[in-house]
């Protein structure tokens, strides 16, 4: 079992995933998808009531902590892997739909954020100078337009990497996309913070079903905001660069939309602080469940839709 009065370390979710597997084993599998620079292994659920084996079920994806600072985008997916297993309140959801969810997309960097809080890339050495900057921007890491709207300077928190997917944690979400491609249909990647859901792509490039990603989008905004922590700002829809203001080249929302699925979002949680003093990346215990519970409420809307 796992609460939410804090924020599980990657020791205790992978213990998790094994007890749920073992708990439901009728309906959750844990898949390894490969290792880590540093050898740990990318673990994710598959959660199904037929095995992955019906092939008119739309496959939905979800993964956090790709960048690893953002902690409070795992509590947000562990709530939902809850509510899809454990409560089955929303049995629909299960019976219709196949889940992938992949809590820790970036094993070494989550681990290094207890000695150093802000870090949000991976732990590559192979790029170090002097033995300094180690470590590739796994959402700048994709294959879409990659390279344009990064850095190629590894001592930047965007540093590209060597190319599209040079590195083994991006390798993993793109097998997991590639081999769900023809039935995947909303891919959801989780980060923080800004109150933000926003859709492809990071060039500002609007795909052609850009209105109904917008429609979708704001409809999950809405679902989120009329539960939302009072004091947090609402939701804001759009696209990555029309909202945030800066280009991403790179993303995996963009590559998950062109290879495999037409709903793909990254969502930016809110800041779960007390003062706006508290950095956003810091998370209050007392939110985390709350973090959870509104999340959840937009991820019920955008898998209904897709
Ligand atoms: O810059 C990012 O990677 C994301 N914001 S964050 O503050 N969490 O770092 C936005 C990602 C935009 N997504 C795509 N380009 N698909
Ligand atoms: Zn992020």
């Amino acid at each position: 079992r796992i609460g939410f009065e804090r924020i599980h370390t990657y020791e205790e979710v992978e213990a998790y995933l094994d007890q749920l597997a073992r708990d439901y084993p009728n309906v959750v599998s844990v898949v390894l998808g490969g290792r880590s620079v540093e050898g740990r292994p990318i673990r994710y659920l598959k959660i199904s009531t037929t095995n992955f084996q019906d092939a008119r079920k739309p496959v939905v994806m979800i993964q956090s902590l790709l960048h690893s600072r953002e902690w409070v985008t795992l509590p947000a997916t562990l709530y939902a892997i809850r509510k899809l297993v454990v409560d089955v309140s929303e049995s629909d959801l299960v019976q219709n739909i196949d889940w992938i969810i992949l809590p820790i997309a970036n094993p070494d960097g989550y681990i290094f954020t207890l000695t150093d809080r802000f870090w949000r890339k991976n732990r590559a050495t192979r790029y170090m100078v002097a033995n300094r900057c180690p470590g590739v921007d796994l959402n700048r890491n994709f294959d879409h337009i990659w390279g344009t709207a990064s850095s190629s300077n590894p001592c930047q928190d965007t540093f590209h990497g060597a190319g599209p997917f040079s590195e083994p944690e991006t390798a993993v979400i793109r097998d997991i996309i590639v081999e769900h491609k023809n039935r995947m249909a909303l891919f959801l990647d989780i980060h923080s913070f800004g109150s933000m859901i926003l859709f492809p792509y990071g060039d500002g490039v609007l795909p052609p079903n850009a209105l109904q990603l917008n429609l979708v989008g704001v409809q999950m905004a809405q679902a989120i905001d009329r539960v939302k922590w009072p004091s947090n700002k609402n939701y804001v829809v759009g696209n990555i660069l029309h909202v945030l203001r800066y280009a991403a080249s790179g993303g995996a929302g963009d590559y998950a939309i062109n290879v495999a699925a037409p709903y793909s979002y990254t969502f930016e949680l809110p800041a779960f602080r007390n003062s706006i003093w508290m950095d956003g990346f810091l998370v209050e215990p007392a939110f985390i469940e709350q973090a959870g519970f509104e999340t959840w409420e937009g991820i019920k809307v955008g898998a209904r839709a897709a």
